[in-house]
């Protein structure tokens, strides 16, 4: 019997239309699949409008690109409520089940916006925050809306075919391909794809994509020490107890602050964070 927390068989799984299994088996073999058409223009346009509106951002810089020309907004469930209908959408979450397990969790959201002068961030991989050898077992799914048309010309992801089942060290000058993909479609990828946002060459135009990133569900403690140890009580341990807890700042912390922080003063957006319309003020100034 399979194991509770192994990946789930979809072989024969439709949904709305969709073949699920196929979709999982591509993801598996290939490292990547797309479907188009996942999101309707409508649900783009509402939801596009509260990350301009609702979503506060942070020029954090892209990976490996130092130009500040990719705005970036994580924490998303706790800024906005217009794409929790998405995180519980039927059709991603039978794909996320069949890759890596019907328990996972969220581990990143973020949106962002390549805009015209964004450089190609280097390829990278993004299981390869956890120290674990390769070939590992698939532990992250990780997908990607396209809010705009993704075009060669405006940047769209380079994937490195297959690169999920090698076990070398990234090399940024191998071969890769841009997947060129209208608004509304979803990149799927397993965490090991080798992979990375291109260059935006357009003159005008931007590329805005919804990024959500899934974790096995077992990568973390079995007694939830974050929430069985309520927040008053864990606040008055000794510093090196709360880190303990997992009050730590791994990856991007909370919306690139130290956990510990939050735990005492609550914040959970980056005081540098504002809204879109903000940074194109910022950089319509900048331009003049
Ligand atoms: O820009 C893209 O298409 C991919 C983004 C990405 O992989 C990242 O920011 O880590």
């Amino acid at each position: 019997m399979n194991h509770p927390y192994s990946p789930v068989d979809q072989s024969g799984v439709v949904i709305n239309g969709l073949d699920i299994g196929s979709i999982v088996t591509e993801i598996q073999s290939r490292g990547y699949a797309v479907v188009e058409h996942f999101l309707k223009d409508t649900e783009i346009a509402a939801t596009r409008a509260a990350f301009e509106t609702e979503v506060p951002i942070t020029q954090m810089r892209a990976i490996g690109t130092k130009t500040g020309r990719t705005w970036r907004s994580h924490n998303l469930l706790a800024k906005t409520r217009a794409a929790d209908f998405i995180f519980l959408d039927s059709r991603l979450r039978a794909i996320i089940d069949g890759v890596i397990g019907k328990y996972s969790q969220v581990n990143i959201t973020t949106m962002f916006n390549t805009l015209p002068g964004e450089t190609r961030q280097d390829l990278h991989q993004d299981d390869g925050l956890w120290p674990i050898p390769r070939p590992h077992p698939p532990f992250l799914c990780n997908v990607l809306f396209a809010f705009d048309d993704f075009t060669k010309e405006n940047g769209a992801t380079h994937v490195v075919p297959f690169s999920h089942q090698w076990t070398r060290a990234i090399e940024q000058d191998v071969e890769s391909i841009q997947v060129e993909m209208p608004s509304g479609s979803a990149l799927f990828w397993e965490g090991s794809l080798w992979h990375g946002g291109g260059t935006n060459r357009a003159a005008d135009e931007e590329r805005m994509g919804f990024f959500i990133s899934h974790l096995v569900s077992y990568m973390r403690p079995s007694d939830l020490q974050l929430v069985s140890v309520p927040r008053d009580i864990a606040r008055k341990l000794p510093h090196k107890l709360q880190r303990l807890l997992g009050y730590y700042p791994f990856g991007n912390g909370v919306d690139g602050l130290d956990p510990i922080d939050t735990l005492h003063d609550g914040v959970v957006v980056h005081p540098d964070a504002r809204t879109a319309d903000y940074w194109r003020k910022q950089n319509s100034d900048a331009e003049k």
